[in-house]
């Protein structure tokens, strides 16, 4: 019995199990972050005591729009012009206000493509909605190809850099966006 009783004592000596380790600082998890002095650091967009809450951005920058589904033809199965695809721009809006509108345009587009778009916009209100619209660009007065509405921003989105407006209608686009705060 004795004899279990050293052997115990000396664990707790050689591997210091035993020893009041405890009053040392403990790391803590920060979800995005680091931890310093038992605190977490939280990265750039993220706060709470554990940065596990994201801050609403005040704008996002938006960089690129990308058509990624077009209507090759027109409801009623028709061609979008005479006798070639349409001619595609994109419009964006916050409610009806066009905040943004693309100065070229893409000769005899095809949904079989993906087409970008350069801008450098912000978006001032991510917690509200905003639209994209796609055009065929005729002189003689441009045919409205279809849009998606949608809300850029919500809170456990983690930033993405890419945001897909995509409403599983006949046109859906992704957006470039970075976010400031
Ligand atoms: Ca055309
Ligand atoms: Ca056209």
């Amino acid at each position: 019995m004795r004899k279990l009783l050293y052997l115990s004592i000396a664990i707790c000596i050689s591997f210091s199990a035993c020893s009041d380790s405890s009053t040392e600082t403990e790391p803590i998890l920060c979800n995005n972050g680091y931890s310093q002095d038992g605190e977490c650091i939280c990265d750039e967009g993220y706060t709470g005591t554990t940065c596990g809450e994201q801050e609403t951005p005040d704008v996002i920058n938006i960089s690129e729009v990308t058509v990624t589904r077009l209507p090759d033809t027109t409801d009623d199965g028709g061609s979008w012009d005479f006798s070639s695809g349409p001619d595609i721009y994109v419009e964006i809006l916050k409610g009806d206000e066009i905040i943004w509108e693309s100065d070229t345009y893409y000769e005899n587009a095809s949904d079989a493509s993906d087409y970008d778009f350069d801008l450098d916009i912000q978006l001032t209100e991510p917690n509200e909605e905003y639209t994209i619209n796609l055009y065929d660009y005729d002189e003689s007065g441009s045919d409205f190809m279809g849009g998606v509405v949608r809300t850029p921003y919500n809170s456990d989105n983690e930033f993405p850099d890419n945001i897909t407006f995509d409403a599983d209608g006949s046109v859906a686009f992704e957006i470039s966006a970075s976010y400031a705060w």
